[in-house]
């Protein structure tokens, strides 16, 4: 098989739960950098459009969106497993909140005035003013939420996630599980800026938590960084896996497979990917793409949070 291969930044929280996937079953993969602000090129020669952070490519399969990495990480190393037996439902479930709710609530206060000039303190060589420009654009112009409604709102949510923890080392119990990386992720970013930190510390679970989670390391990661001209290449030389395209196809939109069409994510970057829908399985949709830097390639979006339309003629 080829290197597993992860497209992020270091300061990518979404990405710290892919990190932390690989630690948890100890996988080896390589690392790729992106730019945490558009313009993107190779990052979107490889997607056909998306660009949010990260992305897992294999060869020439190139796989978008942490709910389905977390499924694909699964599927090739099915032990420790990211979904506790008798708990997948509760474990996703727990994790779309996270994702979904807690994650833009975390950030909302973590850039709140004393947050938002720390990051701009210990990232001294990101432009803040592109940096905020670039995600008011990925919110189509939609405000964060008002830091005094986040903070509110983080602080309950934390007091529910120590509640989880009263009885168990783990959100779930004692097997860790995707919810608490989930979990995790938006509070990590937070331990990271002091200045707000403090907020962590007001419920006694939290912390010792964060640190068992810490504690899975981020796998065997190469130490030699991949070059994006790089990561191009590989999928050029790659041809793509075929098994999704084998799967029971199902029709939810009235769209037969060999259609020309365009995924694009329901909300937060709306940059629009378009291919050859080559698989709809139950909860994935492939395309196939051709790039002159890349290829063909197939790029997998899981169904939930994204839109399956027809390319218009
Ligand atoms: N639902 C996506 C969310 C990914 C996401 O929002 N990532 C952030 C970084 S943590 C992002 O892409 N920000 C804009 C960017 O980096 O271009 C996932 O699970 O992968």
């Amino acid at each position: 098989m080829s290197d597993l291969i992860l497209h992020h930044y270091p300061n990518s929280p979404f990405a710290e739960k892919i990190r932390l996937a690989f630690g948890l079953k100890n996988l080896a993969w390589r690392s790729c950098d992106v730019s945490p602000v558009m313009p993107k090129p190779e990052l979107q020669a490889l997607t056909g459009g998306y660009r949010r952070v990260p992305v897992l490519q294999i060869g020439a399969d190139i796989y978008c969106d942490t709910l389905l990495i977390c499924e694909v990480l699964e599927a090739l190393q099915p032990t420790p497993s990211l979904y506790p037996q008798g708990q997948t439902g509760l474990a996703r479930t727990l994790a779309q909140w996270a994702d979904g709710t807690l994650f833009p609530t975390a950030m909302a206060y973590n850039f709140s005035p004393a947050g938002g000039a720390e990051f701009a303190r210990l990232n001294p060589d990101l432009d803040l003013r592109a940096f905020g420009a670039d995600r008011a654009a990925m919110r189509g112009g939609a405000p964060r939420m008002f830091p005094g409604d986040a903070t509110a709102a983080y602080k309950s949510y934390l007091r529910r996630i120590a509640t989880m923890l009263e009885n168990s080392p783990f959100v779930l119990g004692d097997q860790v599980s995707v919810a608490d990386l989930a979990i995790y992720h938006p509070l990590w970013f937070t331990r990271r800026l002091p200045a707000v930190a403090d907020v962590l510390a007001t419920n006694a679970a939290i912390l010792p938590w964060m640190d068992r989670v810490a504690a899975l390391g981020h796998g065997k990661r190469n130490s030699a960084e991949l070059s994006r001209a790089e990561s191009l290449e590989i999928a050029r030389q790659a041809t793509p896996d075929m098994a999704s395209t084998r799967d029971v196809f199902q029709d939810e939109h009235g769209i037969p497979l060999g259609t020309e069409v365009t995924i694009t994510a329901e909300s937060f970057g709306l940059e629009v990917t378009s291919g050859t829908l080559v698989a709809a399985t139950r909860t994935r949709f492939t395309l196939r793409r051709e790039h002159e830097l890349t290829g063909t390639v197939h790029v997998h979006f899981p169904r939930i949070g994204f839109v399956l339309k027809k390319a218009e003629a």
